[in-house]
């Protein structure tokens, strides 16, 4: 399955990233814990290699806490600052700050000798619906930035400050113009990070029983109460939609009505905490 979303307002966002870069003195990455490896954008190196970074694999609530804490220890194996986060109930901010504070020791240093009294100032980057706005509004405590269950709700630059000296800039998510590689398209198109809009959401739903053929397939079997997963995609298709009661009339399937079933079940983890990129995979 093709897919392809980098809209005008992404050149545009990205544009404003690097011309932002010299205010900030680092950069935190939210990615969604679900998809990790997906959520990277090669379209990011040249801010990352720029300015100190703080990985950040959020809605890890989303996915079980041993497969979390293998990426942890996959991104600690290479020497990168990273932590898990719960941007709707988790209370990280002291612990975030303290760690911001860390990685910009030398700055902080640099300021007090000085004598300005600066704050911490970092970028938040990620590609779309990772949690960026909603991570921002945790720490500060307050719903400041806008938030929203599809990807592009943020479309301009907002600095959102945290209060004990560390200053955050909310961007717009941002995806590859181009992807190398269709498994992690597709990974982002699950979490819902491409726009559902510019996708055939019946293709997607064949890429995700496929997906579920594969891995978790008992989940499957249990959400339908099915006893296996047909080869054929039609066939596929028909014991979802009978399960569901998603049969038209003359026996003919709504296939519409059943891809959206099989992504939202996906997405409100009626298939339980999957996550899709493991760090062994790789
Ligand atoms: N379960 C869970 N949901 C989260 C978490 N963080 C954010 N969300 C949800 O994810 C969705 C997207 O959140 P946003 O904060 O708007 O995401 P964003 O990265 O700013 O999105 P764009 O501005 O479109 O790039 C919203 O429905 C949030 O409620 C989290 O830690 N756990
Ligand atoms: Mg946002």
């Amino acid at each position: 399955m093709r897919i392809q979303w980098f809209p005008g307002h992404m050149t545009k966002a990205f544009r404003m990233m690097q011309e932002q870069l010299a205010q900030v003195d680092c950069i935190i990455y939210v990615l969604d814990s679900r998809a990790v490896f997906s959520c990277l954008n090669p379209k990011f190196d040249a801010l990352t290699g720029k300015k100190p970074v703080l990985y950040v694999l959020n809605k890890c609530d989303l996915v079980e806490r041993a497969d979390v804490e293998k990426w942890l220890r996959y991104f600690e194996e290479r020497g990168e600052k990273c932590v898990a986060a719960d941007s709707l109930n988790g209370k990280q901010r002291d612990n975030i700050v303290s760690i911001l504070k860390q990685l910009n020791a030398a700055v902080i240093e640099k300021y007090r000798l000085k004598g300005a009294n600066k704050s911490v100032r970092a970028m938040v980057v990620g590609v779309p619906n990772t949690g960026k706005s909603t991570f921002i509004n945790n720490l500060c405590g307050a719903r400041k930035t806008v938030t929203g269950n599809k990807a592009g709700v943020t479309r301009g630059k907002q600095w959102v400050s945290l209060g004990g000296g560390v200053e955050l800039l909310d961007t717009p998510g941002s995806l590859p113009p181009a992807f190398e590689d269709e498994k992690r398209a597709l990974n982002l198109a699950f979490i819902g990070s491409v726009k559902d809009d510019v996708l055939d959401i019946e293709e997607l739903a064949a890429e995700m029983i496929s997906y579920f053929s594969k891995n978790h397939t008992d989940a499957f079997l249990k959400r339908y109460s099915i006893e296996e997963i047909p080869h054929d995609i039609e066939e596929r298709f028909l014991v979802v939609a009978k399960s569901r009661g998603f049969m038209l009339s003359g026996g003919r399937v709504d296939y519409t009505r059943t891809a959206r079933a099989v992504i939202d079940d996906f997405r409100k983890q009626r298939f339980g905490k999957i996550m899709l990129d493991l760090p062994e995979e790789l």
